[in-house]
């Protein structure tokens, strides 16, 4: 079976799991994990900022970001297709009683004009506009990264209009690796930074929220609220911070095997967006109908935004799409599966 579902498939390896049982651990809640106050550290250094908090997934740092950044009643800002709206089960209503207003964008790109026209007015009406939610890369827009510039201006625009800005970087080193450009440079602009291990880095489980002590000392009490307080933790952490050492820089030999798949589907017929990192979406008539008969043929994808299907590559397919054979053999199943169509689609 190759598993393309998602860079989350990925299973730990050896050099990982050999740092996981030598890691030293403490009680967490008590502060007392060496392994875990190592990698929050490690975290928060890489990504410019005062303070990092270790929490079990991305889903929970993201909604710890929203909601230390907001009062209940309040109006989040962010995009259509942002995972913290399509694929976080209502959360922030749950957890944080705020509201969600969706803004189209390209590509997963908001910009200042469309972000200004919907901050409301002070008005008894009206939910206060607090939040502006970010994500780099963006999931269902295929991995699409968010220019630096325009992250900028709109993180600006933002914060001048009174808005605090949260950026979803469940996959900001795959930006890092596609662009050269440090992730602390997207970081720079954000007040909350969340981002994974568990993704393409390859950790077994863990994300991180980044920001200044004052609000990462109110995470930790959020973390705790949301049951996200864990004891040894070090266990995992220390994976988290192999995975952060040693695993960034290749994630670019993703992205190549995301190209060289989107060429191979492309000269087989298909309408396939073009990647820019390790997520490859592709237009299918059926999506669930193609998915099934892909699996039956030993691939495994995922339905992407609708009308397609999700290839994502990653450290554990590498080594069967590193040749050109691994490449022909995803493309051949996907034939079997289904004739290519070639849709204009927006
Ligand atoms: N995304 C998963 C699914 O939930 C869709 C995937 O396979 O891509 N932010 C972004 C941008 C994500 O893509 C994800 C995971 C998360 C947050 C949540 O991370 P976890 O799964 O750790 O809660």
């Amino acid at each position: 079976m190759i598993d393309l579902r998602s860079d989350t498939v990925t299973r730990p390896t050896e050099g990982m799991r050999r740092v996981m049982l030598e890691a030293p651990v403490g009680d967490d809640v008590f502060g007392e994990d060496p392994a875990v106050n190592r990698l929050e550290e490690y975290v928060a250094d890489l990504l410019g900022k005062e303070a990092a908090l270790y929490a079990p997934s991305g889903t929970m740092t993201n909604q710890i970001g929203v909601h230390v950044n907001t009062n209940r009643g309040e109006e989040v800002l962010l995009h259509e297709g942002s995972h913290i709206f399509v694929y976080e089960a209502g959360a922030p209503a749950m957890l944080s009683g705020v509201q969600l207003r969706t803004l189209a964008g390209e590509a997963g790109v908001l910009d200042s004009e469309t972000v200004r026209a919907a901050v409301r007015p002070e008005d008894v009406h009206f939910p206060r506009s607090r939040l502006l939610c970010l994500e780099n890369t963006h999931n269902t827009s295929g991995g699409k990264i968010f220019p630096l510039e325009d992250f900028a201006t709109v993180a600006a625009t933002a914060t001048e209009l009174g808005l605090k800005v949260h950026l979803d970087g469940a996959r900001l080193f795959n930006a890092q690796a596609a662009t050269g450009i440090p992730a602390r440079e997207w970081c720079a602009h954000a007040d909350t930074v969340s981002v994974c291990s568990s993704k393409g880095l390859g950790a077994p489980v863990g994300s991180l929220l980044a920001g200044d002590e004052e609000t990462i000392m109110e995470a930790r009490r959020a973390r705790k609220a949301f049951g996200g307080g864990m004891r040894q933790a070090g266990i995992i952490a220390a994976a988290s911070l192999y995975a952060f050492e040693n695993h960034v820089d290749r994630l670019a030999e993703d992205h190549d095997h995301a190209r060289n798949l989107a060429s191979g589907l492309r000269e087989a017929g298909y309408d396939v967006r073009e990647p820019e990192t390790n997520l490859v979406l592709v237009a299918v008539d059926d999506p669930s109908e193609f998915l099934q008969a892909l699996a039956r043929e030993g691939v495994l994808a995922t339905p992407g935004r609708p009308g397609y299907v999700r290839f994502c590559t990653h450290l554990d397919a590498c080594d069967v799409l590193g040749t050109g054979e691994g490449i022909q053999r995803v493309v051949a199943a996907c034939l079997r599966a289904s004739e290519p169509i070639s849709p204009i689609r927006g």
